[in-house]
């Protein structure tokens, strides 16, 4: 008998017309839960979190999570990772990467057991302003150098934000995006995306299945280095030939999810923005764009 194996989501889909999947589409105050490639979109009702850690503890699991922190961002980093502390893989191993170009003005904030913190030297801020976009290539860099071999799933979040409620091994998968809060009630046709096709972030009118936010990204770190890979590689193509795309390494990082969909959607819970009243249809918010002139005022 011959076995037959069935092609891995990871694969390229072939470019097809098909509904635009509508998280709101069900009742107005239900999220759609499944995608039409069958991936979990997670959100608050979807799982239970007691038995989640059941089956996750046991496996001694360590994630890891990166942050970048150039010039004025610095000042993010206490307030991120004291709220992580309290709420990001309560009960897992977790490895913090700070990457910086300013080692010293990263504050010691206590970590929990099983926590650690390393701070990865990137170039300062001037260099950070004329290339900006390197995030896809430090990331995927430090993936092949270190993190490989030190973590399991790696999640690549913004530090201008805070974690508000738990976040948990729910999210974990092989590759993981985060729909984006700005457009989850908007057609696809109007999603930011790269529209010249000159670009390798190009998506066509009648393409797209959610606006994903590059501020959180993740999964096994193995798949985190190919997908960071291959927005760099996109960035890069289009550097050679002048074009920098719409929203930068948004619309590189919304491309390859077109092309390379995520096993796992999490909800605008996990990606929300406190300027934006909460609306009915979010149960809680998980990760949130501080306000950041509150966070100007805190500090
Ligand atoms: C931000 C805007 C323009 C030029 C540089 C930056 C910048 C971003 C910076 O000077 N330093 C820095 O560490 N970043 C990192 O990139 C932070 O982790 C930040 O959270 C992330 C994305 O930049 P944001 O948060 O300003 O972008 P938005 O789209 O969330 O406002
Ligand atoms: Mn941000």
């Amino acid at each position: 008998m011959k076995l037959q194996y069935e092609e891995e989501p990871s694969q390229p889909v072939a470019q097809s017309q098909y509904p635009q999947p509508k998280l709101l589409e069900q009742k107005p105050t239900e999220l759609l839960t499944l995608t039409p490639w069958l991936a979990p979109i997670v959100s608050e009702g979807t799982f239970n979190a007691e038995l989640l850690h059941h089956i996750y503890q046991p496996l001694n699991l360590t994630i890891g999570l990166t942050a970048f922190a150039v010039g004025k961002y610095t000042r993010f980093v206490q307030h991120f990772l004291e709220s992580a502390e309290r709420f990001f893989m309560q009960g897992y191993r977790v490895h913090y990467y700070i990457f910086t170009h300013d080692p010293q003005a990263i504050p010691r904030v206590p970590l929990g057991p099983g926590r650690r913190l390393s701070v990865i030297p990137v170039p300062g801020p001037s260099q950070w302003e004329e290339a900006s976009m390197r995030r896809m290539e430090a990331i995927s860099v430090h993936i092949a150098k270190r993190a490989h071999r030190e973590v399991d799933y790696l999640f690549c979040l913004d530090v201008d934000m805070a974690f508000r409620n738990p976040w948990g091994p729910e999210t974990l998968g092989d590759l993981v995006a985060a729909i984006h809060p700005d457009y989850f009630t908007v057609p696809r046709h109007q999603f930011p995306y790269e529209r010249r096709p000159v670009s390798t972030a190009f998506v066509a009118d009648g393409e797209g299945d959610f606006y994903y936010g590059r501020a959180v990204f993740g999964g096994r770190v193995a798949r985190v280095y190919e997908f960071t890979r291959g927005c760099h590689m996109g960035i890069l193509a289009d550097k050679a030939n002048g074009i920098m795309a719409a929203c930068q390494e948004e619309s590189h990082l919304n491309r390859r999810f077109l092309s390379h969909k995520p096993s796992k959607v999490l909800s605008p819970e996990y990606l929300w923005d406190d300027r934006k009243p909460q609306p009915p249809s979010l149960k809680l918010i998980r990760f949130s764009t501080l306000n950041k002139d509150t966070a100007r005022l805190r500090s």
